[in-house]
């Protein structure tokens, strides 16, 4: 089955993702997160759909996720995630530096934690030479390493402000499958309390709890 464009109204927040995916997860704990409404459209990445080109029309990189708000197409989690805290100021930062940190913290999760979701892809979809995985896998471990020495120091969000933003919604977004790669979130204790502390936050839900397979609307809770 193909992908569904139709337009839902410039309003209308639609985000293309997929059931697995990180990457779709993290602007997807967003929207919960924020109680907005949106308009969910599935990518089924096992059929090829990514690589359509009605989707490529939408995302020529042939990935999810997507957005599109406004008569704009934003692609790439972090971009939409940017987009998203930018458009709405939820999640933004509360100083002009917490929205830097905020953003340099996404640029990093893009170089390093990349590595975690990596790992997981090669135990779960796709099997690689030993290795490949005796590469990636300190890599996501030492990024994680990271993370967890950062909130050692008594911070309760990466961004250092009072309230979580952007930066731990896309960081912890992309390392939630770390256990289907086998990386044991009990080794990074800051880590671990950290991301107790966003699941307590309302909307929090984890990715196969909160991104549907099918084609869904989101009424939003209006936080
Ligand atoms: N840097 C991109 C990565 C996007 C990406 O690679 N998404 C994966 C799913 S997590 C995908 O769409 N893969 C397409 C494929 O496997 O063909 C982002 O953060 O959005």
């Amino acid at each position: 089955m193909t992908v569904n464009t139709a337009d839902a109204g410039a309003d209308r927040l639609v985000l293309f993702g997929s059931f697995t995916s990180s990457s779709s997860y993290k602007p997807m704990l967003y929207l919960s997160l924020s109680g907005l409404p949106f308009s969910f459209r599935t990518v089924n990445l096992k059929n090829g759909v990514q690589r359509e080109p009605t989707y490529l029309a939408v995302n020529r990189y042939g990935t999810v996720p997507a957005l599109r708000h406004q008569g704009l197409t934003i692609v790439h989690s972090n971009p939409i995630l940017d987009y998203l805290a930018r458009a709405t100021g939820i999640f933004a930062g509360a100083t002009e530096q917490e929205r830097w940190t905020a953003r340099e913290w996404l640029s990093w999760e893009a170089d390093q934690i990349t590595n975690v979701a990596k790992v997981r892809h090669y135990s779960r979809f796709r099997a690689v030479d030993p290795a490949v995985m005796a590469y990636f896998r300190p890599l996501a471990e030492a990024a994680l390493g990271f993370v967890n020495d950062t909130l050692s120091d008594g911070r309760d969000w990466l961004a250092g402000g009072e309230t979580a933003t952007i930066a731990d919604i896309g960081c912890w977004g992309r390392m939630v499958f770390m256990a289907e790669g086998g990386m044991d979130i009990t080794r990074y204790p800051a880590l671990a309390t950290w991301a107790a502390r966003l699941a307590a936050l309302p909307g929090f839900a984890l990715p196969y709890d909160l991104i549907p397979k099918k084609d869904t609307e989101f009424a939003g809770h209006g936080a």
